[in-house]
């Protein structure tokens, strides 16, 4: 027998002898560097190989094969017999006088607090809050606020229809129809809510958005309840020195119509800034839900959302209330 097969098999007897009285971890990694490790007698072998004869060659590699299996095998087998020998643990595993982990409160979105901050502004004028629905009909979304058929708004490209006859809402103004649908005048409501219009992103545009409507309907309603109502508003939500301004414009639900402009303190500069629209209900309009124009008079507007809650909290864009982002969210 060649020298190396005998070294071989006694290198593969004093192993597997030594492992068998091996009682611990540290013990049996030291066998391991020993015996099969990267500088383990084993692998020192391998370096012997070149003076082995050509002819005994194939029996000694084979046989070195067997043994590194072998001593592998049982190294393996040792190190699970002694893991399941180790001591379980009894009792919890928790330290109590350990400090705890931080909790990260959370707090409701800018938007919904705007919404929250905006109803409660609006009640202490004795509005009532409306709803209604994002999936509108043409009815409501356009007929019934005086947009015909024709009209350039009911455009199918201007709009998310979702079949022929209904849409997503493309402003809150619908709510103005069923609120008067319900219930018989007088009535003074605000709804809150999303609308959607296929309009290019931008850093003052989504193509879905938020409004607040309100409507008053009395008797002897003029410009001026509208004009002094959005001037509390503009006090109470952006202080005192705010002020109001009504431009020209045109809506085909209110006649007069008006653009809303708020003069308020926009990071240390005094600026006009453009919120919304309204005007005098037009009589059209309380035709459609049966009220009588000759009896009934009323004001109604709608602003946008994002763009109060931009001003307010001086947020520079709009899309920065979509993306989620912590870094955003945390700072407002
Ligand atoms: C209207 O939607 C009318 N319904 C408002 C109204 C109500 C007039 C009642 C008269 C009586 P307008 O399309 O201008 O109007 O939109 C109102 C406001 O919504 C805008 O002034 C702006 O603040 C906001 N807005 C409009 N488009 C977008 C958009 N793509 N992204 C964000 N905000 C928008």
């Amino acid at each position: 027998m060649s020298a190396m097969l005998e070294e071989l098999n006694s290198i593969e007897s004093q192993a597997l002898a030594s492992l068998k009285v091996i009682a611990d971890a540290d013990s049996l990694e030291q066998w391991r560097l020993a015996w099969i490790g990267p500088k383990g007698r084993l692998k020192g072998l391998l370096g012997s190989m070149k003076d082995v004869s050509p002819a005994d060659r194939p029996a000694v590699g084979k046989r070195l094969n067997e043994v590194k299996v072998a001593l592998d095998g049982a190294f393996e087998e040792r190190k699970g017999s002694l893991g399941a020998a180790r001591p379980q643990a009894t009792g919890p595993m928790l330290d109590v006088t350990e400090p705890g982990l931080d909790l990260t409160i959370g707090r409701r979105h800018v938007l919904t607090r705007t919404i929250d901050e905006l109803i409660e502004v609006f009640a202490r004028m004795g509005f009532t809050v409306a709803t209604g629905p994002e999936v509108e009909d043409e009815y409501h979304n356009f007929t019934a606020l005086n947009i015909p058929p024709d009209h350039p708004a009911r455009d199918p490209l201007d709009n998310f229809f979702l079949d022929g006859k209904h849409l997503l809402r493309t402003q809150t103004s619908t709510v103005q129809i069923r609120a008067m649908e319900q219930s018989r005048p007088p009535l003074r409501i605000v709804s809150c809510g999303r609308v959607y219009r296929p309009d290019e992103v931008d850093a003052t545009h989504s193509f879905m958005f938020h409004q607040i409507e309100g409507l008053y309907v009395d008797r002897n309603v003029s410009m001026v309840d509208l004009k002094t109502t959005l001037l509390q508003f503009a006090h109470a939500y952006f202080g005192a020195q705010a002020e109001v301004k009504l431009t020209p414009s045109f809506f085909p639900f209110t006649e007069p119509s008006a653009e809303m402009h708020i003069r308020m303190n926009v990071r240390g500069q005094w600026r006009w800034v453009e919120l919304g629209g309204c005007g005098m209900v037009d009589p059209n309009v309380f035709e459609a839900v049966g009220y009588d124009p000759e009896e009934w008079s009323g004001f109604a507007f709608g602003l946008g959302i994002e763009r109060i809650a931009m001003r307010k909290y001086g947020i520079p864009d709009i899309r920065w209330l979509f993306e989620n982002d912590l870094r955003f969210l945390t700072s407002v």
